[in-house]
């Protein structure tokens, strides 16, 4: 049974019984409702004339949908981590405002005007843009998704933390526009030598990583645009390396240096860190790729479900640092039938996906699950099937199904089935 099916049996169930409203009240129940008959304030006053706001914000009802932070996770708030409210969100794209923040030194105040981007090591001509140099090379608009590996990585040993905002929130997913980086290095002339690159951020950190030259040929965006505006000051204004389907790590902020290199630097971020600890003492390293994940927001521990039984909807999203996601399935009672989602919305190559299921809740306690299936045929696996593989020393790379538990009242919360 998939969601179509259902929602169109529910409207056509609605219409033969003459009854069973999807949503809503009769009229005639909800006479005298004050929110009816009286008249509202806005009702009666004018409002703020145009320019109250010369850089519009959300409504102050919507105070409560912001980033968040979990004050035990780091020492410090110039290298640590803060989450995207995916529990408050919908469709696909993330407003500016919302994209999880992660730097190492603190936000770098980068005047745009002094700001320079070097290319230099194996290349036939070593060369320093302006940022109105960047800006006369053609530019393309692309959406995909940037996820810290070290997303759920708090939830490897057993389930931690209380939302989907702390367990899936270090992900992002805006449309850049940006100069393809196979451009500025032809521009340059990488030598035949060069294999790799290692972009470097003009922060504190000074952040560095290695990458192959074909991923830097083939799809890498050197970006200066989020939806439409500049990059924000966190997301490395005026200027940041997109490295699409691959860990976040990798998409340099700040970017003022590319050096062409024969080999890898194995500096910190691809030694020390992100890197996978196995079972036998052992490190996988240079896991790059995003794999196939999802996970429900809502319900879920910060949006419980405020209505009692009868329709509810269920939403989430999933994505593939391989390509694009063609199915999710959800489960309400911890995997024993699984139901197809309806997908909605855009279906974009390494960008976030949006699902629904539309479903009659009983109101019963429900263990609820999704499990994302990615253009080549890989389905995320269960908590188990990636401990069989990986053990439980990762941090990294955490793409396991999640499980949420609801009970009678609508009440969420994270806990593990294996
Ligand atoms: N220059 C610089 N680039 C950086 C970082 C940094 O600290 N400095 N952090 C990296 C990490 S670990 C991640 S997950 C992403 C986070 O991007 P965001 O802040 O836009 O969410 O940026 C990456 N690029
Ligand atoms: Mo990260």
């Amino acid at each position: 049974m998939d969601a179509k099916t259902t929602r169109r049996g529910l409207l056509k169930g609605g219409i033969a019984a003459g009854a069973g409203l999807l949503a809503g009240t009769t009229a005639a129940k909800a006479a005298g409702d004050p929110a009816i008959t009286e008249m509202q304030p806005w009702n009666q006053m004018l409002g703020d004339g145009v320019d109250a706001n010369p850089y519009g914000k959300p409504s102050h009802y919507e105070a409560h949908v912001k980033r968040r932070s979990v004050e035990w996770l780091t020492a410090d708030p110039v290298s640590s981590v803060n989450f995207t409210p995916l529990h408050e969100l919908d469709g696909i794209i993330t407003p500016n405002g919302l994209a999880f923040e992660r730097h190492h030194g603190g936000i770098a105040d980068v005047d745009p005007a002094k700001h320079r981007l070097m290319i230099n090591g194996l290349v036939d001509k070593p060369l320093v843009f302006t940022m109105q140099d960047i800006m006369r090379f053609p530019r393309e608009n692309r959406v995909y998704f940037l996820e810290c590996a070290a997303n759920s990585g708090m939830e490897w040993r057993g389930a931690q933390l209380n939302g989907c905002q702390f367990t899936h929130g270090m992900i992002h997913n805006v449309m850049y526009t940006g100069v393809p980086l196979r451009y500025i290095l032809e521009e340059a002339g990488v030598k035949t030598n060069g294999k790799w690159i290692m972009p470097e951020g003009a922060d504190a950190s000074g952040m560095t990583r290695s990458i192959p030259i074909e991923k830097a040929l083939d799809d890498c965006l050197v970006a200066f645009k989020m939806n439409g505006e500049a990059l924000r000051p966190e997301q490395g204004y005026p200027l940041r390396l997109v490295v699409p389907g691959w860990e976040g790590n990798m998409w340099v902020k700040w970017l003022r240096r590319i050096e062409v290199g024969d080999q890898p630097w194995h500096h910190r971020e691809e030694t020390s860190k992100y890197t996978d600890l196995m079972e036998n003492g052992k490190a996988r390293r240079f896991t790059w790729e995003m794999d196939c994940k999802s996970v429900i927001t809502n319900p879920s521990p910060q949006a419980p479900i405020l209505h009692t039984k009868g329709h509810t909807v269920l939403t989430g999203v999933a994505w593939s640092g391989r390509g694009t996601i063609p199915r999710v399935d959800v489960t309400l009672d911890g995997g024993k039938n699984w139901h197809q989602a309806r997908m909605d919305g855009p279906s974009l190559d390494k960008s976030m996906h949006r699902f629904y299921f539309e479903f009659d809740w009983d109101g019963s306690p429900l263990l609820l699950q999704s499990r994302a299936h990615d253009s080549t045929g890989y389905v995320q696996p269960t908590k188990a099937q990636l401990r069989e593989i990986r053990g439980v020393n990762s941090i990294y790379h955490n793409n396991a199904i999640q499980t949420w538990y609801v009970n009678e009242k609508g009440i969420a919360e994270n806990v593990e089935i294996s």
